[in-house]
């Protein structure tokens, strides 16, 4: 699908904010909002979008950004989309809500549940950068296994976090059989412009989980973010996928895996790992990766 640049005026998309350079997050939120365009009502809970967009009075963002309680950005969504229609508001408009993967996959996890069971009619843009950056780096249902955070620290009695698998979003959503999920990435921003416009098309809820790099929280140059990004779906540490209507397909297939080692080498968070810890992720990857193979339907 092609994309319109200019949908908005670049200028108006979050200038003057406290967002980190290099953040993937503020890449994530620019980017869907470029594709929905000034008909968007948004929601925010707390997190580094939020804080670092919309501390009243002031905002960087051309539509209004209502910041709901942590737990509660789908269960406002819902309200204010029901709101739109009780008001009669022109079909046009978009009720998208953005929050990190703390809001989401962990505290926010129970109302996205009855917003999607009730298949309100909303966009849920979980941005995932791995961690709960805002309030300095715990960890959350996303961290991958072995990273560093504040809450797994790493030392002689611990190596990180200790989950091997990071909870699934994506198959979280659709066992709720919702209209679209879909993952994307801040590194490929056609394929992740096209899954927001196609869900923009769709009615009822639609949900959208991007990988978004943190500079701060992983430990790497600002200016690697995309590098960093693109480097996690080329080494199968994150994938590209949709599921439409139940058809659940990927949308980007590396041609071959790269090592995942140059990854984890770049970043602060995983510097800790020695080559068996590195050998033990390439083989969680490769299990990981078969496993999807079946869910995805691909070779
Ligand atoms: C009930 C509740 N618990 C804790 C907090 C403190 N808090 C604010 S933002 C945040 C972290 C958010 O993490 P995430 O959703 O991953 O977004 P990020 O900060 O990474 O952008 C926390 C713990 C809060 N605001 N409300």
């Amino acid at each position: 699908m092609a994309i319109n640049l200019k949908t908005v005026d670049d200028k108006e998309l979050l200038y003057g904010t406290k967002i980190c350079q290099g953040c993937g997050a503020g890449m994530a939120a620019r980017m869907a909002l470029k594709v929905l365009g000034e008909k968007t009502v948004l929601c925010t809970p707390a997190c580094c979008f939020a804080a670092t967009t919309t501390v009243f009075p002031q905002s960087s963002i051309f539509v209004n950004n209502a910041i709901s309680a942590f737990p509660g950005l789908a269960a406002t969504a819902s309200g204010m989309t029901h709101a739109m229609k009780a008001l009669g508001w022109d079909d046009d408009y978009t009720m998208l809500a953005i929050a990190g993967d703390g809001g989401t996959i962990d505290i926010g996890l129970q109302g996205l549940s009855g917003a999607a069971e009730r298949n309100d009619d909303l966009i849920y843009i979980c941005y995932d950068n791995e961690a709960y950056m805002n309030t300095g780096v715990q960890r959350s249902g996303s961290t991958p296994f072995d990273a560093w955070t504040t809450t797994t620290p790493t030392g002689p009695c611990s190596k990180g976090e200790k989950n091997k698998f990071r909870k699934s979003l994506f198959e979280i959503m659709s066992a709720h059989r919702i209209p679209y999920v879909a993952t994307a990435s801040v590194a490929y921003p056609q394929d992740y412009m096209a899954k927001v416009a196609k869900a923009k098309e769709i009615k009822g809820c639609r949900v959208i989980h991007v990988s978004a790099p943190c500079p701060t929280g992983w430990g790497y140059d600002t200016a690697k973010t995309v590098e960093l990004a693109k480097m996690a779906v080329e080494s199968g540490l994150w994938y590209l996928a949709e599921n439409e209507g139940g058809e659940m397909k990927l949308t980007y297939k590396p041609k071959e895996l790269k090592d995942p080692a140059d990854y984890l080498k770049m970043q602060k968070r995983f510097k800790h790992l020695t080559e068996e810890d590195i050998q033990e992720i390439r083989e969680i990857r490769d299990a990981e990766w078969e496993r999807l193979k079946k869910v995805l339907s691909f070779e």
